[in-house]
């Protein structure tokens, strides 16, 4: 029967077809307080399953041979659905990394846009299919197109909150990364400056204990991301990054503030990643099975269904239904994507040089230049 179908690779106890881990009493308390109402807290749970299920077929695509490469935010999508609901799409800014993929789409993205970035097809939103996948772009939603060097996105989102400060407005950068671009230059240049700048701009360290295969005590000699905050005279909260509501009262605090002039922070949302880094790589060579089934068994999304099933906000049908028509959305989404056309070849070079007039000896409208001896 088409309604028992239980969606491909859904975690244990999405559909109630295995119990799902209890509920205490003071997740249930936290959800009280968390101050998102029914239908935002419903909200949530359906972003996640979504990112699930699209992250799923991406994987699926990528056996096939039709998409070349993925990365994937299995594991990630608590903490990027809940960062991703501290801001408003559209008015704040977005410095996503590659692996955002669950934020992207509770920022707005569709699975539709996103799966024409990873098969290349024309209408890709993000940048007409020259791009990788995972280097979300769009104006409408003010996301920011990423380069591929790891950490170069921080000093360009500052840069961006310093442009929002100067300008007197009230949008609010966020930019995220991995734990282990922690260790890059720009991680530290771009702290130091928001900080000493009180620029608003939220940092968020999705830290699930690799870059690739380098685990975390080789990348920094602090237990905690957060803890470096001090170091630049910002305040650094370190959250359970598998518990939603957890990320989006830490990250909701900090956008707050940011807003109100009180400068940056840097959130660690603490998780675990459970495919390998990409397609391309096989993390038997570097992590035990028992590390990655333990993590899997904290799994953000069926923990989050048993609070929600707790508070009597999501039953049996519910939630069956909600894993069903996010199957449905992602399904059409692919069908469409398929069937989309490859880029034209001769648009090949397009947008790579330039295409105005060209460069010639005018006069330039700023006057005769300076010569040396004219200038200071
Ligand atoms: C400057 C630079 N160095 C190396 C790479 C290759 N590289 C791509 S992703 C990655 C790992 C980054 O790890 P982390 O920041 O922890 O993010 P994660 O992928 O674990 O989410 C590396 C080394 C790169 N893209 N840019």
């Amino acid at each position: 029967m088409a309604d028992e179908r239980k969606p491909a690779g859904a975690p244990a106890g999405s559909g109630g077809r295995a119990p799902l881990p209890a509920a205490g009493r003071e997740e249930l308390e936290a959800l009280g307080r968390s101050g998102l109402g029914n239908d935002q807290l419903l909200g949530l749970h359906r972003q996640m399953v979504r990112a699930r299920l699209l992250d799923q077929r991406m994987w699926q695509l990528n056996r096939q041979g039709l998409a070349p490469f993925v990365i994937s935010a299995q594991g990630h999508e608590a903490a990027q659905v809940g960062a991703g609901a501290a801001f408003v799409p559209g008015h704040d800014f977005f410095y996503p990394y590659y692996r955002d993929y669950a934020l992207a789409l509770a920022i707005g993205f569709t699975p539709y846009e996103i799966l024409l970035g990873l098969l290349a097809r024309a209408g890709d939103p993000a940048s007409g299919a020259r791009q990788m996948p995972g280097h979300f772009n769009s104006r409408r939603l003010h996301v920011v197109s990423q380069s591929s060097p790891v950490g170069t996105q921080i000093p360009q989102a500052v840069g961006t909150a310093l442009a929002s400060k100067l300008r007197g407005e009230d949008a609010v950068t966020y930019v995220s990364f991995g734990d282990g671009t922690t260790a890059e230059g720009d991680f530290h240049e771009g702290l130091n400056f928001a900080a000493i700048h009180r620029l608003p701009v939220v940092f968020f360290c999705e830290n699930n204990q690799y870059a690739i295969s380098e685990p975390l005590e080789k990348e920094m000699a602090v237990p905690r991301v957060a803890d470096r905050a001090a170091a630049y005279g910002m305040p650094g909260a370190s959250v359970d990054g598998n518990d939603v509501l957890a990320v989006y009262r830490a990250v909701r605090e900090a956008v707050e503030r940011a807003r109100a002039g009180g400068g940056p922070t840097l959130v660690e949302a603490v998780t675990y990643r459970t495919t390998p880094h990409s397609s391309d790589d096989d993390d038997r060579t570097y992590r035990t099975r028992e590390e990655v089934e333990a993590w899997k068994a904290r799994d953000p999304i069926p923990r989050f269904e048993a609070l929600l099933r707790a508070a009597g906000l999501l039953d049996e049908a519910g939630l069956r239904r909600v894993w069903q028509e996010a199957q449905a959305e992602v399904d059409a989404a692919t069908d469409q994507a398929l069937a989309a056309p490859e880029p034209d070849p001769g648009e090949l070079t397009r947008h790579l040089f330039y295409e105005g007039k060209p460069f010639g000896p005018e006069p330039s409208p700023y006057g005769p230049r300076l010569g040396r001896a004219g200038g200071a």
